[in-house]
């Protein structure tokens, strides 16, 4: 899969993607992320990308020409599946939108920033727009770093069947069971006897009462959902 990010602070993405398994996806070739500093395609030698909204209010809008550009010049290139903004007023993102994106070839993903980008990119060039929650970051970087995480685990051949994403929470509408490793016994406190027993038919019931019961306590909400 290509991924490709616009920011005006690109730096900010280099970390998250530069390690475990991220890393280990660009490093089997699953996985190319590639980023774009909009101040390249800046109107003027001051790397202009923004400013003041029509109709007064606080806040610079990022302008069209910059990111239309850039859009224009990167989508010719790439031809991109999906143009997604990252925006608090987007759709909220959840597994289900992570399992759907992890099956594109190609996505270019554009990192908002002061009080968004004009309306007009929106509408003529963006095919989604996705927020990660109900809270305001200041910008959409972080947020796009937590969407390529959830995605790129999620391509065929980056998880090994040890950390394979079919038992993640939310994968089935469940949170996943609890987890113990040795010892066995610590400060008194015991893994329960049934992960010890070897009967597997028996440790895949506990599981998944375990989750049930999980899901029930911590997110009905989920439950309810289908
Ligand atoms: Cl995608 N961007 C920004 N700036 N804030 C957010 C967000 C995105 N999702 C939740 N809050």
């Amino acid at each position: 899969m290509n991924i490709h990010i616009i920011s005006v602070v690109p730096e900010l993405l280099e970390s998250p993607f530069s390690h475990s398994i991220m890393k280990r996806a660009s490093e089997k070739g699953l996985l190319h992320i590639t980023l774009h500093n909009l101040r390249k395609w800046a109107v003027n030698e001051h790397g202009m990308v923004d400013d003041y909204q029509f109709g007064g209010g606080a806040g610079m809008v990022m302008m069209c020409e910059p990111l239309v550009n850039a859009i224009e010049e990167l989508n010719n290139k790439h031809s991109f599946d999906e143009i997604i903004y990252l925006t608090p007023d987007g759709e909220k993102f959840n597994q289900s939108i992570a399992n759907n994106l992890s099956l594109k070839k190609s996505i270019l993903f554009i990192c908002g920033h002061y009080k968004g980008i004009d309306q007009r990119i929106r509408d003529h060039f963006i095919t989604r727009e996705i927020s990660i929650g109900d809270y305001v970051l200041s910008g959409g970087e972080l947020a796009a770093a937590v969407i390529v995480d959830a995605i790129g685990r999620l391509i065929p051949g980056v998880l090994n069947d040890e950390t394979s994403a079919l038992f993640d929470s939310f994968q089935d509408n469940l949170l996943a069971p609890p987890v113990y490793t040795r010892p066995e016994e610590f400060r008194t406190w015991k893994v329960p006897s049934v992960l010890l027993s070897g009967d597997h038919k028996k440790i895949e019931e506990w599981r998944y009462d375990q989750a049930v019961e999980r899901t029930k306590e911590k997110r009905p909400d989920l439950l309810d959902n289908d």
